[in-house]
């Protein structure tokens, strides 16, 4: 008889908890994360620079922003030093909704959406003020949107700036230098063909990866800004600085498609104006981290050898077949359309 008083209390308990449970998750919606509308949701934002690079201070503006904005109804999780995996798997993590944000270079990008390699063409960009309007205009929109079908949503532009080569065999001050060194590049075929035109050997490797392989000689040398060059302390492994500047990077504030689409229009609206709002800070301090950080890398022991405009002329010649190659490959339209958008900008 006790026995089946206790079968009957405990079978009446499940049932007023699950009528709870119930009317509490009837008036929420999945947020695809797990979470319901109306609890705190949480952002884990990943990076695979350290915590001293601009970019990371950008990413904390935007952790700012946002939790202030939604009241922290929306907490923002902040990952560096590739805590969270290479770019490529930070992308793919945002796929899958098991990370929200990411904020890689174009260059990885295009594996996923080949239009991207649009902004790796070597010299597009004159100057970072013609690359904000174009990346901030009309055209650099219509990239973003075509990010969707791959489930992500892209936000806002940042920079990560012009790319400078970084070796640990010689000083390159033309062409003829580049022979035969052992290159990283992003792992991007366009960066792998130009390098390859120039006369180096260049070897596609992720980010994570590329300060081992610098110390153990497995590559000679890389490219990249000097904030990073420095940040990243590739001067321990590295001799030799060129500022070849030979493409200017973008990156680019992605969010995962699915957290988006299931946030309310009001804190949509918020975490696009925080990526764009906290994209202007870190593109201010990192073109003063540039200005000053090749000085640095010269009191660190780094020979600096200047690239003449003639130089840079013959390495333009060196690789414009490749140009003229990838044109076809990205699509003509919109490697026109950016071309065009440029000339606008210059002028
Ligand atoms: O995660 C770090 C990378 O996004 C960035 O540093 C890209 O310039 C880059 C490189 O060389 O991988």
């Amino acid at each position: 008889m006790k026995r089946l008083f206790t079968v009957a209390l405990t079978a009446m308990l499940i049932l007023v908890l699950a009528a709870c449970g119930g009317n509490e998750s009837e008036g929420k919606s999945s947020n695809g994360d797990g979470s319901e509308s109306g609890e705190e949701k949480v952002i884990r934002a990943g990076i695979g620079l350290n915590d001293k690079h601009p970019q990371y201070k950008g990413l904390l503006k935007f952790k700012e922003i946002v939790e202030e904005k939604t009241d922290g109804s929306i907490k923002v999780e902040t990952f560096h030093s590739g805590q969270l995996g290479d770019d490529r798997t930070m992308i793919e993590n945002l796929q899958i909704n098991s990370q929200q944000v990411v904020i890689p270079s174009t260059a990885p990008m295009a594996n996923f959406v080949p239009e991207f390699s649009v902004f790796d063409i070597p010299f597009l960009f004159p100057s970072e003020d013609v690359a904000d309007q174009v990346l901030d205009g009309e055209t650099g929109q219509k990239i973003l949107d075509k990010l969707e079908g791959q489930d992500l949503k892209g936000l806002a532009y940042w920079e990560n700036g012009f790319r400078d080569l970084t070796n640990s065999e010689r000083a390159v001050s033309s062409v003829e230098d580049f022979k035969g060194l052992k290159i990283r590049t992003m792992e991007n075929d366009l960066h792998l063909d130009a390098f390859k035109a120039l006369g180096a050997n260049p070897t596609p490797m992720a980010f994570t990866e590329l300060f081992t392989a610098m110390q153990q000689g497995t590559v000679d040398g890389q490219e990249n800004p000097y904030a990073t060059i420095y940040l990243q302390k590739f001067y321990e492994v590295q001799d030799h600085v060129s500022n070849t500047h030979h493409i200017y990077s973008p990156f680019v504030f992605l969010m995962s498609k699915t957290f988006f689409d299931n946030l309310s229009e009001e804190n949509q609206k918020i975490v696009k104006e925080a990526a764009e709002e906290a994209g202007e800070y870190e593109r201010k301090l990192n073109r003063e981290a540039n200005e000053k950080y090749l000085k640095k890398l010269q009191e660190e022991g780094m020979e600096f050898t200047e690239i003449t405009d003639e130089a840079r002329e013959e390495m333009k010649k060196k690789v414009q077949p490749v140009v003229d190659e990838y044109k076809s490959k990205i699509g003509e339209d919109i490697v026109d359309e950016v071309y065009k958008a440029v000339e606008e900008a210059s002028k």
